[in-house]
């Protein structure tokens, strides 16, 4: 059985790789996520300068999910590219660096310091950070300069869209600047309210919802990016907590299959949704994972 794919020049093993957020700063937690079985690893989002991220409570678990307004912490690009060094040696599979700036010129120094990724994605779809998140995902062209400014690296450039913005139209404005795939979706903005406390609950008051709820909006955006740029690679992310949730991305036009949040519960995870891909493939007699990417359009 083939589980190789190819995602924007990456070769990854089998379609199943780690999405922003969660491990990206412990290359103890990547090695541990690679011996799992992973295929590709996104580091966690990198701004130019340190991040302290938003005050406590960041993170917040709903009966549907899980919000978390963490604010973007990250040790800045220069550190960032350090552990990505580290990671580089110490790992086997493809490492995806995550570009967080709000101008062409901002990224191309974050970049520079992370030139040692097999590809960047950037992420201006985080929905509760301000200047790097709603505001700039909803200007296509600010996108483009942006995506311009990442493709100078000759690293493919993946764009992480959000479900909030017109991500159609950006998608296709960046596209047209050079973008090699897509990465969909980024969580969903929400919050929650102490009833007691007659307060939100989170430090930053809004959060990003993710987990098994957003998982039917992340296949409808990957459905219809698919549709739209059916060559396009696409890595579909939202929810995935066990194989039918990988399997119905792929079958929506994903090539490639991100977790995050299901990651809590441990690194069994992992072999659990390759384990029931395999068993899907076998019973359905088919060989390779590029012979079901987009198969639910085709009825
Ligand atoms: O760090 C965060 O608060 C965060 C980011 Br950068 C993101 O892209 N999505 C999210 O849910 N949280």
């Amino acid at each position: 059985m083939d589980f190789r794919v190819d995602l924007a020049g990456l070769r990854l093993k089998n379609p199943l790789i780690v999405a922003s957020g969660v491990l990206g700063v412990s290359v103890g937690l990547m090695k541990r996520a690679e011996d799992a079985g992973i295929a590709a690893i996104t580091m966690k989002t990198a701004t130019l300068q340190a991040r302290q991220g938003h005050p406590n409570p960041v993170v917040y678990e709903v009966d549907c999910g899980l919000l978390n307004s963490m604010g973007l912490p990250n040790p800045g690009a220069r550190e960032m590219g350090f552990i990505l060094e580290e990671a580089k040696r110490i790992l086997s599979v493809p490492i995806i660096a995550s570009v967080g700036a709000a101008t062409p010129e901002e990224s191309a120094e974050v970049a520079k310091y992370l030139m040692k990724a097999d590809a960047f994605e950037l992420n201006a779809s985080c929905p509760h950070v301000k200047g790097l998140g709603a505001e700039l995902i909803s200007d296509p062209e600010a996108m483009a300069l942006i995506v311009g400014s990442l493709k100078n690296t000759g690293l493919p450039v993946l764009v992480k869209l959000s479900a909030h913005a017109d991500w159609l139209h950006v998608a296709g404005r960046v596209l047209d600047a050079g973008a090699d795939g897509f990465v969909a979706i980024n969580t969903l903005k929400g919050m929650a309210i102490d009833v007691y406390a007659r307060k939100p609950v989170l430090g930053g008051v809004y959060g990003g919802l993710s987990g098994p709820s957003i998982h039917p909006v992340a296949v409808r955006v990957v459905y219809e990016l698919h549709r739209e740029y059916p060559d396009v690679p696409i890595v579909g992310v939202g929810g995935v907590e066990k194989w039918t949730d990988a399997v119905e991305f792929i079958l929506a036009g994903a090539r490639a299959v991100g977790v995050a949040t299901a990651l809590r519960k441990g690194f069994q995870v992992v072999d659990e949704i390759l384990r029931g891909i395999a068993l899907y493939m076998r019973e359905n007699s088919f060989s390779s994972i590029n012979e079901i990417v987009g198969l639910a359009h085709r009825c």
